[in-house]
């Protein structure tokens, strides 16, 4: 019997996870580390795969007993519940995607499954190749090249194995505060001054903003790690304005380096011999047409090559840039054809624990992964004790170690609003949690209402940036007029406030693997009527998020109710307002039953730090209880590796009086204490009128308020 047509269980993985394989075995470069063996399959074991062989693609197949609700493969466009659609694994320059598009920038070979129960699998096809995975009743993964080996993870409940997933291909990194701040791009902010100008706006309308970001038009004739001379004069000048008014500063790099023999960049890169050579005589570098013309391209399978990468984000550490935006990444190129990229025969010198050499039919997948990793190496080696903040456009399943990312060229239309939500949570699910959608939509224009709606949303998940295209109208927060910009204002005032809670949340994802942005189902995944939400979703554990994705009819009203429509099963979940005045654009916000949710009074930006006063939220359960923590650090450097973090665990109880007592229950790490006093805010009904204790967190004693 040929080795393909017989399932292999070749390898325990820990507890009820198992690999299966076909026969052919390549490193899998989406691997913290490699599997190992550790014991034999549970008896009860029931999702085992069949191989088998099509001319020249490898397929991976498991059947599916009926009922089970299929979610992950990564980015991709369409319902968050993604049984009966099938995509592709390839990665593509997707500008003006659509619900209905099938491969998008990034590829995640990974898909989970939730049975009736509650209880999850997960399965990871362990491939690189172009490929397509249909889900019906079997999930079917037909790989451009050897049969995949499959990972089976087999769990009581999703968020196990979303956890299990994050101990194979690891988790995103803690990011550094300011990256969690609400962030202001345009394709492209054409004159240093025009940014700044930016800037000053944000802060004369007091509308809280952290990052402003220069696109591809900063650059001298777009050669990456240069700016042009006459709009962009003076750099370091201009990043430390930037700082100085509390803002952090992204640049842009794309992978393409133009040929030009005065250019320095291209001059090293071509003496290196870093960049990708034709497979085809005469030899020679490849080239593409991108942006500034003839290019050539890094091979960043190579460590070599990401080395030399690495020293020359130097350039752009050295003037005071604060992360970095990986874009075009596929890679694409302008004179490919339809698949807008370069071709499958071009070789490349892999490292050898990458699967050693091979062409780029087997590496494309991972290339644009490979490039944000020698992105963020070069941070971290340029700033040894500082945290990595870059964000790529493509990227592969294990590609948050390196990279948060967006969801790439959206449009401004309502379908795309109500595609941002079901991304963010696929997304997730597949291991990247630090991720949003360009609010507002990147091609076309906004109206005031769907811009002031996506705004609304997007402040809520993980990553909130708002962009452009070019030749679009102004899309910042002030351009749709004054209603807009109050709404916009209103729903960046939450995010502030959110913040202590969400940089908690950011925290527990890094150590973990848990998303951010979490489906409904999470808080139930017995309850099959949550499965199919995506107007909803979790931030954290502790908050759900309902939002209104519909258009407004002509009369002015959604056709969904007021704030999304109710989600019964989480009707214990406790309605939660954090403006006195009502915004009817803004999502519903509502608190976990005993959940205590730290919140911050409003920022302009995450730097305004130590949070004065904190506050808590408190939402007593049925037992009159509630817990919750609050953790902080500098926000910036890696100190918090050693111990230099404090998180302390708070917990409240009803008393016999109808008060309301909170304690610190713990407090972890050698972070010094801040003299801040912690108010409570408890919102059960009932408990208004009574005493509630405050606690003086550097002294610890209770308080009376
Ligand atoms: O660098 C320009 C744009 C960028 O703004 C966008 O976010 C990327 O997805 N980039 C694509 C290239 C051109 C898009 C038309």
């Amino acid at each position: 019997m040929p080795e393909w047509t017989a399932p292999v269980v070749s390898e325990m993985l820990g507890d009820r996870i198992a690999r299966f394989r076909a026969g052919d075995v390549v490193p899998f470069p989406g691997y913290v580390e490699p599997p190992r063996a550790t014991g034999p399959l549970p008896p009860h074991w029931s999702a085992s795969p069949r191989f088998a062989r099509v001319g020249s693609c490898g397929v991976a197949r498991l059947w599916l007993e009926p009922d089970i609700d299929l979610y992950g493969t990564g980015m991709v466009a369409g319902p968050l519940r993604r049984n009966g659609t099938s995509i592709r694994l390839d990665n593509f320059d997707a500008w003006g995607y659509a619900a209905a598009s099938r491969k998008l920038y990034q590829s995640h070979p990974w898909v989970l499954g939730v049975r009736r129960d509650g209880s999850a699998f997960g399965m990871l096809f362990e491939t690189t190749r172009r490929a397509t995975i249909s889900l019906r009743r079997s999930v079917t993964c037909i790989a451009m090249g050897p049969a995949p080996a499959v990972v089976v993870i087999e769990r009581a409940h999703p968020m196990e194995v979303v956890e299990a997933l994050a101990t194979l291909t690891g988790c995103a990194p803690m990011p550094p505060r300011w990256a969690l701040g609400y962030h202001q791009c345009r394709y492209s902010y054409m004159t240093a001054e025009r940014v700044l100008e930016v800037g000053r706006e944000f802060r004369a309308r007091r509308i809280p903003c952290d990052g402003l970001w220069m696109d591809i038009d900063h650059m001298s004739g777009f050669r990456c790690f240069t700016f042009d001379h006459e709009r962009f004069p003076d750099p370091r000048g201009l990043h430390h304005a930037l700082h100085e008014m509390g803002f952090h500063a992204v640049t842009m790099v794309d992978p393409g380096i133009k040929v030009d023999h005065r250019y320095g960049v291209y001059r090293s890169g071509r003496a290196g011999g870093h960049f990708l050579r034709t497979p085809h005589e005469p030899p020679g570098e490849v080239h593409v047409r991108v942006w500034p013309g003839q290019c050539a391209l890094p091979d960043f399978l190579n460590s070599r090559v990401r080395e030399w990468w690495s020293e020359q984000c130097r350039e752009l550490t050295s003037v005071g840039a604060d992360g970095v935006w990986n874009d075009m990444n596929e890679p694409a190129a302008f004179d490919a054809g339809p698949r807008k990229t370069i071709s499958d025969d071009i070789p490349h010198r892999a490292d050898a624990d990458l699967g050693g050499p091979g062409d780029h039919g087997r590496y494309h997948n991972v290339y644009g992964m490979q490039m944000a990793r020698a992105t963020s190496e070069g941070l971290a080696r340029l700033r040894p004790n500082r945290r990595v903040f870059v964000l790529t456009r493509a990227n592969f399943l294990g590609g948050q170690r390196y990279a948060a990312c967006w969801t790439g060229d959206n449009t401004s239309n309502w379908s795309h609003l109500a595609m941002s939500i079901p991304m963010v949570l696929n997304l997730g699910l597949s291991g990247q949690p630090m991720v949003g959608p360009d609010i507002g939509g990147f091609s076309e224009n906004a109206t005031p209402e769907l811009f002031a709606r996506w705004m609304g949303i997007g402040a809520l998940l993980p990553f909130a940036r708002g962009h452009s295209e070019k030749d679009t109208k102004d899309h910042e927060p002030w351009s749709f007029g004054a209603a807009c910009e109050a709404t916009c204002r209103r729903a960046l005032e939450r995010r502030m406030r959110l913040l202590p809670y969400l940089y908690g949340v950011a925290r527990e994802s890094a150590m973990t693997g848990r998303p951010i942005a979490r489906p409904v189902f999470m808080a139930d995944s017995t309850d099959a009527s949550l499965r199919g939400i995506e107007d909803a979703f979790l931030l954290g554990g502790d908050l759900l998020v309902r939002a209104n994705v519909s258009e407004p009819s002509a009369n002015g009203q959604g056709s969904m109710p007021e704030h999304g429509r109710p989600v019964p099963v989480l009707a214990s979940w406790r309605d939660l307002r954090l403006e006195s005045e009502d915004d009817e654009v803004l999502p519903r916000l509502a608190i976990r039953p005993g959940a205590i949710v730290p919140i911050a009074p409003i920022m302009q930006h995450t730097g305004e730090h130590p949070v004065k006063p904190l506050t808590l939220l408190v939402n007593l359960d049925a037992r009159h209880e509630a817990r919750g923590s609050y953790y902080e650090d500098d926000g910036e450097t890696l100190d918090f590796r050693q111990g230099q973090y404090r998180l302390t665990t708070f917990e409240a109880a009803g008393d016999e009086r109808g008060g309301v007592v909170v304690r610190i229950e713990s407090v972890e790490g050698t972070w010094p204490p801040h003299a801040h006093l912690i108010q409570v805010d408890c919102v059960n009904p009932g408990t208004r009128s009574v005493r509630v204790e405050t606690i003086d967190v550097s002294g610890q004693r209770p308080r009376a308020s």
